[in-house]
Order: structure tokens, then C-alpha cells, then sequence
């Protein structure tokens, strides 16, 4: 199969000398272009597909270290040999150490010795870039995972800083998913993921990221948000994608996303603080309802944590026997006698006295307590 190689040399014999060799060993296996400076060579990565670059380290545009750190910026996917004279050998071995896949000796070796430098290199640069998907994307759905997410908000932040724009955190939650597991199976359940990672896909721009976290959890970092409102449009825009039905296993799906909105720098400068802000906003989502968006804010924390609270005072209360029964009597008017009492509950709390149960007989029921 014809390969297309990249070669940026500025030594126009060493350039020659290199594509007589290769034409040589393999007459047509190779499709060479050639630049003379790095500057020529980014342009060429910029317009075509290459299978493999061939650069040379010392360009008159770029220091030895640094020429491969351009190209793979340019195409982080393209393998990339280095061709060095046999007094930088050292450094040509550093940087493959650094990422390039290998280094050839100027002088040293004939035509068949580069072309196994560059078959080697290609299959060597695949090999890398299946164990760097392996680690960065999730299996099932192929989205990004937690790690390349994570990666990505750093990048995002950046970004956002440099250009004094905001980025927009989405944490989206399926609403009860568990109910197609339950009635269909896991492997629908699993169909069904796919699905809803295919539609966020298409609610987003090339710059952003959606990704995985686990379970039914997806997440999307929406770059260069000029209006808070943006993220009120885009949230509705996923809701309403989600609307039409997903046909899984012949079954017409109904499902759900409730979405958590946190914003940066505005509600966290970490990722951390951003990822809790927009779970919390998430968990309010849930609460209002699903189906539905919520925006962080920063109340909201104050508000959750006095309700967790509440909600651990409240597993202690049983123990503690704090509850206490107070007993209505019922009277008939018709005899006028005692025909019974109703039995109302109370929580006697020590250091907060009385709690209405308007107040904890909710709590109570959303911890599954009653
Ligand atoms: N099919 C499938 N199910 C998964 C996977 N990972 C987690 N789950 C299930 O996804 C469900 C997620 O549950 P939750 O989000 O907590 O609950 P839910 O039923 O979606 O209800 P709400 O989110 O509260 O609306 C659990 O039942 C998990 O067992 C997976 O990879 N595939
Ligand atoms: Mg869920």
C-alpha cells in the first residue's frame, strides 16, 4: 500500500540522497513531500494526511528539541522519525525517549533500513495510540473517560483565562435508568448508554467534551461561553433531544436527563469544586422534579449541607429515642364520648427543641426512613 511520508529537510542533498534510497529498495511504496523549514512542514500537516514524518534536527526555523514537540502538536497521531548526523546521535535518542518513535543516522544504512525505520514506526506509533485510547476512553461508548475528561478541564481553564471567557460544566444523570436495567436487562441498559452518548455527541461543538464518569453519569465541558445563558440553551437543547424515543431491543425508550450546571471561574476554580458545584446542581435537578436543569448556586451549598445535617441528626434520632408521641383525642359530639385518639409524632431534639414535622416527615421520606 502506497505510503505518504513527510520529509523536512533544509540539506537539499540530504533530501535527495534520502528519496533515491527509499525509491530505490520499494519503486512506488512511497509518496515523499518535502519541506525545507518546520515552518513548511507545519503547513503541509495542516492540509494533507501523512503516514509518517521524517524530520530532520537541525531546521534553520527550529532548536533540535523542540522541532518534534511542534509537529506533534500539529498531528498528535503521526509517527515521527528523526534524522540526525552521527554527532547529535545522543540527542536524536532523547527524543525519542521524549515521543518521537525512532531516529535514523545520515550516512548510516540503505534504502531497505529506512523503510523498516518506517514501517516499524507506524505500527510502534499504533500501538501507542491504542494503549493512549485504552487509557483515556470509555469502552462502551467510546466518549472520553475520567482521566482525558480531567485532562480536559485543565486545558479548559486555560483556555478560559487566556480568552476571558467562561466554561461551562455539565453533569448529566439519567432518571431512573436503573428501571431499564431492571425490566430489560443490562445489555439493553448498555445499548441504550451508546445511544444517549451519540445524541450528547451531537448537542456539542468540536471543541468541546463529552464524557463518561461512570454508571448512567456523563459530563460536557463547553468551551468559550461569552453568556451565562448560552448554558441555559444547551442544557435545553440535550433535554429536548432526549425526548424522542430511543429504540432499544424493538422497544420505543422513554429517557430522562436531569443536568447540573456549575461555571467557570464563577462557581469554582478547581476542578474539584466545579465537579461538586455542578453535582449538587444536579442533585437539585433531581429534587425539582428530573427532567430538567439546574444551575449551581452558591446558596446552594449552605442549603445542602444544613439539609445533610439535618439528615444525619435525624438516623441518631431513632437511637437517641427522641421522638416522642403525642396522643389527640377524638371526640364524638353526637354521645359525647372519647372514641379514640390520634397518635402524632414529634422529635424532641436536645439542643434545637421541638422540629415541625412539616420539616423532617419530607427529609425523612426522601432518606427512606419512614
Ligand atoms: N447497563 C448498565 N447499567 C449500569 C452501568 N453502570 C451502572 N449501571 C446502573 O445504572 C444505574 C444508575 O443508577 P442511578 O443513577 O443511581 O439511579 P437511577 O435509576 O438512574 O435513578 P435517578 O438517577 O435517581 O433518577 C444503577 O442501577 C447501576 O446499576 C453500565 O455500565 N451498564
Ligand atoms: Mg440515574
Amino acid at each position: 500500500m502506497l505510503k505518504k511520508i513527510l520529509l523536512i529537510e533544509d540539506n537539499e542533498g540530504d533530501s535527495r540522497l534520502l528519496q533515491e534510497l527509499l525509491f530505490d529498495a520499494h519503486p512506488g511504496r512511497y509518496e515523499i513531500s518535502s519541506a525545507v523549514t518546520l515552518q513548511e512542514g507545519l503547513m503541509y500537516l495542516n492540509d494533507g494526511e501523512f503516514d509518517v514524518v521524517l524530520t530532520d534536527l537541525d531546521l534553520p526555523d527550529s532548536d533540535k528539541k523542540n522541532t518534534v514537540t511542534y509537529i506533534q502538536n500539529k498531528n498528535p497521531v503521526v509517527p515521527v522519525i528523526v534524522l540526525s548526523g552521527c554527532e547529535s546521535e545522543k540527542v536524536a535518542r532523547e527524543i525519542v525517549q521524549m515521543g518521537a518513535q525512532d531516529y535514523l543516522i545520515k550516512g548510516q544504512g540503505d534504502g531497505y533500513l529506512i523503510s523498516r525505520a518506517i514501517e516499524y514506526s507506524i505500527e510502534r506509533k499504533r500501538n501507542e495510540q491504542g494503549l493512549h485510547n485504552l487509557a483515556h476512553y470509555d469502552h462502551l461508548t467510546g466518549l472520553a473517560n475520567r482521566l482525558l475528561f480531567r485532562e480536559r478541564l485543565d486545558r479548559a481553564f486555560i483556555r478560559a483565562d487566556r480568552h476571558k471567557t467562561i466554561v461551562a460544566l455539565f453533569v448529566i444523570d439519567l432518571d431512573r435508568f436503573k428501571n431499564v436495567n431492571d425490566t430489560l436487562g443490562h445489555d439493553a441498559g448498555d445499548e441504550l448508554l451508546v445511544m444517549v452518548a451519540n445524541r450528547l455527541k451531537n448537542c456539542i461543538r468540536a471543541g468541546d467534551t463529552v464524557a463518561r464518569l461512570g454508571g448512567d453519569e456523563f459530563t460536557i465541558i463547553i468551551n468559550d461561553l461569552v453568556k451565562i445563558e448560552d448554558a441555559a440553551l444547551i442544557a435545553n437543547k440535550i433535554i429536548d433531544v432526549m425526548k424522542n424515543p430511543l429504540n432499544v431491543s424493538s422497544h420505543d425508550l422513554y429517557i430522562s436527563p436531569s443536568i447540573g450546571i456549575s461555571l467557570y471561574p464563577i462557581d469554582g476554580l478547581t476542578a474539584e469544586s466545579l465537579l461538586k458545584n455542578a453535582d449538587n446542581a444536579m442533585y437539585r435537578a433531581k429534587g425539582n422534579g428530573r427532567n430538567c436543569f439546574s444551575l449551581y448556586t452558591s446558596d446552594m451549598s449552605a442549603a445542602l449541607q444544613s439539609k445533610l445535617d439535618l439528615e444525619t441528626k435525624l438516623r441518631r434520632a431513632t437511637d437517641k429515642q427522641e421522638f416522642v408521641l403525642h396522643y389527640q383525642p377524638k371526640f364524638s359530639i353526637n354521645d359525647r364520648k372519647l372514641i379514640g385518639a390520634e397518635a402524632l409524632i414529634r422529635w424532641f431534639h436536645p439542643e434545637e427543641g421541638m422540629v415541625s414535622p412539616s420539616i423532617f416527615i419530607p427529609l425523612a421520606e426522601e432518606f427512606g426512613q419512614i
